[in-house]
């Protein structure tokens, strides 16, 4: 919970540990994250799922990215990350498909793997989460997000993050807030997965 999504690689590391073989992963962000460098660097927020890709890390037939609208470097960042096994729906794709719609489409990518949800809170609009480092319009509404969640209800999720809120851009804590419900939401899945 919390800082810099550069923590979702050494999380992929140690879940990977636990469950003996790779996961799906699920990535709500902005941002595709699978730069090879940003600024020059290999790990940093951008380039998280580059790095676990390299290490074998999430399923490359079981993976995709949610919410993707931020401005790209080159065409190839597109290339690339297709060629790294993600499927991706756009965060426009909310404007004509329901919820409903979008979560089922998550559950047929996922199918029954060991599910990491990787949650970057810049995926929402800067309306529902202005305090974060690289804030991009045009993106997810809270209800959105709470009802996408909701959808993915009985898959085998075995861990996740919340990541990039930065109080100090933050206004009347609203962005804290959404992380907040955003972290319930996900102990609600947890909890139903027993069931
Ligand atoms: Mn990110």
């Amino acid at each position: 919970m919390g800082g810099d999504h550069t923590i979702a690689f050494p999380l992929l590391k140690a879940v990977n540990k636990i469950n003996k073989g790779p996961v799906a992963l699920v990535h709500f962000d902005a941002h595709l994250d699978t730069w090879d460098t940003y600024f020059g660097a290999p790990f940093t927020h951008g380039t998280p799922f580059r790095r676990a890709r390299e290490e074998n890390l999430f399923l490359d037939d079981a993976s995709m990215h949610v919410g993707i609208r931020g401005p790209l470097y080159s065409r190839d960042d597109i290339k690339n990350d297709e060629s790294f096994g993600f499927k991706i729906i756009h965060c426009d794709e909310f404007q004509n498909q329901g919820t409903d719609k979008i979560a089922e489409r998550i559950r047929n990518r996922v199918g029954n793997n060991p599910l990491y949800l990787s949650i970057d809170i810049d995926v929402l609009d800067p309306a529902f989460a202005p305090g974060t480092g690289t804030p991009e319009i045009a993106g997810m509404t809270t209800r959105e997000m709470v009802n996408v969640l909701r959808g993915l209800s009985g898959l085998n999720l075995i861990s996740a993050d919340v990541v990039e809120v930065s109080p100090a851009y933050d206004h009347a804590e609203v962005t804290s807030l959404a992380a907040a419900t955003i972290v319930y939401e996900l102990t609600n899945l947890f909890a139903k997965k027993k069931l």
